[in-house]
């Protein structure tokens, strides 16, 4: 046993068969990501973890070895699993493993590549639906319909944050028994905070709503939102989520006038819908910038999605900005 459920975790499923197969899938998870936990805590020893392959995934990035040891990890442990189609940010097309099983999972293997030499905290990031009659159309759908998603963190303790509905709960790997054990039943995100996180080097591809904003912040105590900010960017999706789920905050990842960039960087489907369906049941907020992002439908299986997320009062004042007439920003 990879993970020790608690005893409300997908209670909210009402149908026991469906229940008993998300249960069934997140344990293949919890022990593949204690596999990646494993190779990512030996770092340099693993020789050439973060060195590129040579290779892109379908939107270009250049691929990792941990990057695609992690998809061969988690494809593995999705054959055991009750799981008919399979959808990866380091696969161009759907791999379907059992299409008589009734889940599809899609996954961001391994976040936060660009960390891996660093010792600085990555993560695996899942999302998953009943699965309907064809691969595309069990993932080419609103975020909303997902019945269950999180994300593992491979920091100073590994864990993992998952939601299926009913709540957002934090499990933790404990080294000495080797299972991730329940250690927040019930997380929420306090509703204000003055602790943004985004690429600051971006500025000047911004649009003016959010360069409005970040100035405003920058401004502090004298300016108009009149109180002092800090900032933080990891570099990773999941631990900046799990920092703003821990201790509140926005994180911004926008579209910007960079090529290729009009959408931001971050995948709607296996990043921004996962982390948003954790955030909203933590109690927080999630949008492109002013729509709800589990409201959006994913019509390409890689699609990106301007990702705009944490405490619900700063997450709405960055609406509030985009809702300004462009003159008076
Ligand atoms: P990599 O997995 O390619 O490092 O990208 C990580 C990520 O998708 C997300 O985890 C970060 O929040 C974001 O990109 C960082 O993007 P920048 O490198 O442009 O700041």
């Amino acid at each position: 046993m990879a993970i020790s459920f608690s005893s409300t975790f997908a209670k909210n499923i009402m149908d026991g068969e469906m229940r008993a197969a998300v249960s069934e899938t997140v344990q293949a998870l919890a022990e593949a990501c204690k596999q990646i936990s494993h190779i990512c805590a030996r770092g340099p020893l693993e020789h050439g973890l973060g060195a590129e392959t040579g290779a892109a995934n379908t939107d270009g990035d250049a691929q990792k070895a941990l990057d695609v040891r992690s998809d061969e990890i988690i494809t593995a442990a999705l054959e055991t699993a009750p799981v008919a189609y399979y959808a990866s940010e380091e696969q161009d097309d759907i791999v379907t493993l059992d299409a008589s099983k009734p889940l599809a999972v899609a996954s961001d293997p391994l976040d936060g590549s660009s960390n891996i030499d660093t010792n600085v905290s990555i993560g695996t990031i899942f999302s998953i639906f009943e699965a309907k009659d064809d691969a595309r159309s069990s993932f080419l759908r609103l975020g909303s319909e997902q019945i269950c998603g999180g994300f593992f963190v491979y920091g100073p303790q590994t864990s993992l944050v998952i939601t299926t509905g009913a709540g957002t709960q934090t499990y933790v790997l404990d080294p000495d028994s080797g299972v991730f054990s329940l250690a927040i039943a019930d997380m929420k995100i306090v509703p204000a905070s003055t602790e943004y996180a985004i690429n600051a080097s971006n500025h000047h591809h911004w649009d003016k709503p959010i360069r409005a904003y970040i100035e405003d912040c920058l401004l502090g105590a004298s300016g108009p939102l009149g109180e002092k900010y800090n900032m933080r960017w990891v570099g990773s999706l999941v631990a900046d989520a799990n920092r703003i789920l821990s201790r509140g905050g926005i994180f911004m990842y926008p579209g910007d006038s960079r090529d290729g960039y009009a959408h931001g960087r971050l995948r709607l489907l296996y990043e921004a819908a996962p982390v948003a369906f954790v955030i909203e049941q933590a109690g927080g907020k999630a949008t492109d910038g002013t729509g709800r992002i589990l409201d959006i439908s994913l019509d390409t299986l890689h699609q990106r999605v301007p990702l705009v997320f944490g405490s619900k009062t700063p997450v709405q004042m960055v609406g509030d900005y985009h809702n300004k007439k462009q003159d008076i920003l």
